[in-house]
Formats: structure tokens, sequence, C-alpha cells
């Protein structure tokens, strides 16, 4: 088994409901185990003009290959409705595979650790409330620091 931690996120059809859903879906993911799921926190939109978004991170223990967990949460999003049109629109879900053990993923659909995931607060401290202080991202910084790199700015936890 290895840890996957998923970034989860909508800005369309009642998000917090929508991030509700795809923790169900994720229990129900085969040859894995639902490990833990942070609070929901409210930011705006990195893309003005958009709706806020609801994010959180999920925590899975899995068997699955990879790219065969990217399949299997690009099925659920399409389950909830979501429709690509342009890059970084508006979302009903947004399942981005953040960390997958301690592997270095360079393929064409799935590039692990996820990008940019290092000075985004509403991906650090949702992460943070699951994973170890220690965790130690690719390039060899932990958590810790990337924290205390990102403030808590813009982003609000909201009540569990
Ligand atoms: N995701 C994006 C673009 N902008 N902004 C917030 N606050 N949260 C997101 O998850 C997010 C975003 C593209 O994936
Ligand atoms: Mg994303
Ligand atoms: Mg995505």
């Amino acid at each position: 088994m290895e840890r996957v931690y998923i970034g989860l996120g909508s800005n369309l059809a009642d998000p917090a409901e929508q991030l509700r859903n795809a923790v169900q879906a994720l229990a129900q993911l085969p040859d894995s185990e639902l490990a833990g799921v942070s609070a929901f926190y409210q930011s705006d939109s990195l893309l003005p003009g958009q709706p806020r978004y609801t994010n959180a991170v999920a925590a899975i223990d899995s068997r699955l290959p990879p790219l065969e967990l990217l399949d299997a949460l690009q099925r659920i999003e399409l389950d909830q409705g979501r429709e690509r049109h342009e890059r970084w629109g508006p979302r009903t879900l947004d399942l981005d595979i953040l960390l997958f053990g301690d592997r270095l993923i360079d393929e064409p659909r799935l590039k692990v650790p996820h990008y940019h995931m290092q000075a985004r607060a509403f991906v650090l401290y949702p992460l943070a409330e699951l994973a170890p202080a220690d965790l130690q991202l690719a390039d060899g910084r932990s958590l810790q620091e990337l924290l205390a790199e990102c403030p808590f700015v813009g982003v609000e936890r909201l009540a569990p």
C-alpha cells in the first residue's frame, strides 16, 4: 500500500456537497482505503472572475498503479458533472493527485508532486491536517518549511 494525498476542489453547483460526494466515491475506490479527510477551506479562485473555491485534501492507502488511480479519479470527476472547456475553467469537481508515496512521476498525463502545490495555501494547510509534520516533498523540502513560506491569507477554514 502507498499513501496517496488527493486535492479536492469545486467552485460550481454547491461545492461543499460536491466534496462530500467525492469523499464517498473515494471511499469506494478499488484496492484502496480512505485514511482521512481534512476540513474544508474556502478561497478566491486563482483566476479572477470565477466563483470562490471550496478545497480539501484526502488521504488514501492504495495498491492501484498511479495511472489507474488517475483514471478512477477522472471517472469520479465525470460522474459529478465535470466538463472540460478551457484550462482552469470553473468546475464541479477537481481531483488532483498531490503526492503518491515518495514517487516522482513525469508522464504526459500525470506529474507528481502536483505542480505549484508547494505554494498554495488551499493545498498545504489541509494537507498539514493529515500528513506527518516531517513529510518531505520530492525536492527534499519538508511540509513545515513550505507552510512557513506560505501565509494563511485569503483562505477560510470552514467549520466541519
Ligand atoms: N484550482 C484551479 C484554479 N484556481 N483556486 C482555488 N482557490 N482553488 C483551486 O482548487 C483552484 C483555484 C485549477 O485547478
Ligand atoms: Mg487543480
Ligand atoms: Mg485537476
